[in-house]
């Protein structure tokens, strides 16, 4: 970790059919969303890999609260990024982070299928990832398997065990990794390439996954070329900002600091 705050962009993802344990948990408190709009909110630095999402992560035990942005519109996250984003613009008063109904935790949360901007899947389930952390982001977590070692390894054993985890194969076998990147050196698909490379057969090897995340990081950023979108044939270097701030002027995202 750097000195000085971290820049992301967070994605609103607009929940599209909850799971029945959240439902369930928002009955239980006697809690009525009414007409409002709910978004599960993630945190990433790579807003131009939006095109590839095939799902987003919750940590099971992690706790998610509902957080009021404005009459109309509330935001899942942990209570932690809630507290920061109400002094940057999300919240209905500065300052003041007001959560509506119960507590969720991840794993209620599991089986959400909520809408994903840009990507080509038009909605994405919400899945389980061990390793999601409440100290960082929003504690919701983009996944981008073709691109990102750990959302590659968490996807796969997924789609290997969907029972010991507790979810349905059709969350996450059709959803397979999406090719949106090129790098000259690992392809189309760079995370699945490089974590078979390195031998990546669980999220559990934390070894491999930390030099395969190495590798694709530097070779996904800085020789990548999107290959989708209106910057396809752009390096991913330059059209980074240029998704992130149509991203924002559609109102599909925000900037956030931590
Ligand atoms: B990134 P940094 Cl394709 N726990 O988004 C664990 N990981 C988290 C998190 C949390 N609470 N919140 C965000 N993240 C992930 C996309 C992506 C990301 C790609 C490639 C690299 C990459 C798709 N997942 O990050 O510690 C998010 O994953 C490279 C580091 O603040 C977020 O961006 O540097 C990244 O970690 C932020 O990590």
């Amino acid at each position: 970790e750097g000195i000085g705050p971290q820049e992301y962009t967070v994605i609103r993802m607009a929940v599209d059919t909850w799971a029945p344990a959240a439902v369930e948990a928002m009955k239980e408190a006697n809690f009525d969303l009414g007409s409002r709009s709910v978004y599960l909110v993630a945190a990433t630095l790579r807003p131009e890999t939006m095109y590839g999402q095939t799902n987003c992560y919750v940590g099971p035990d992690l706790a998610y609260g509902l957080y009021e942005v404005s009459e109309t519109e509330v935001y899942v996250c942990t209570e932690r990024s809630a507290r920061n984003m109400c002094f940057q613009g999300q919240s209905r008063t500065k300052g003041v982070h007001v959560a509506l109904g119960p507590t969720l935790t991840g794993r209620q949360l599991v089986g959400t299928r909520v809408k994903a901007p840009l990507s080509h899947y038009d909605t994405v389930y919400v899945l389980p990832m061990e390793t999601v952390l409440a100290t960082k982001g929003t504690g919701v977590v983009t996944s981008v398997p073709s691109d990102s070692p750990d959302d590659f390894a968490t996807w796969a054993d997924l789609v290997k065990k969907p029972a010991y985890y507790g979810i349905e194969e059709a969350w996450v076998a059709p959803f397979e990794p999406v090719p949106i990147v090129r790098t000259p050196t690992y392809g189309d698909l760079c995370a699945p390439t490089v974590c078979a490379a390195k031998k990546v057969a669980s999220p559990k090897d934390r070894v491999q996954l930390v030099e395969a995340k190495d590798i694709c990081y530097k070779e996904g950023f800085y020789n990548g070329t999107l290959l989708v979108g209106k910057y396809a044939g752009e390096a991913v270097q330059t059209a980074k900002a240029k998704v992130r701030d149509d991203l924002i002027a559609a109102g599909l995202a925000f900037p956030y600091a931590e």
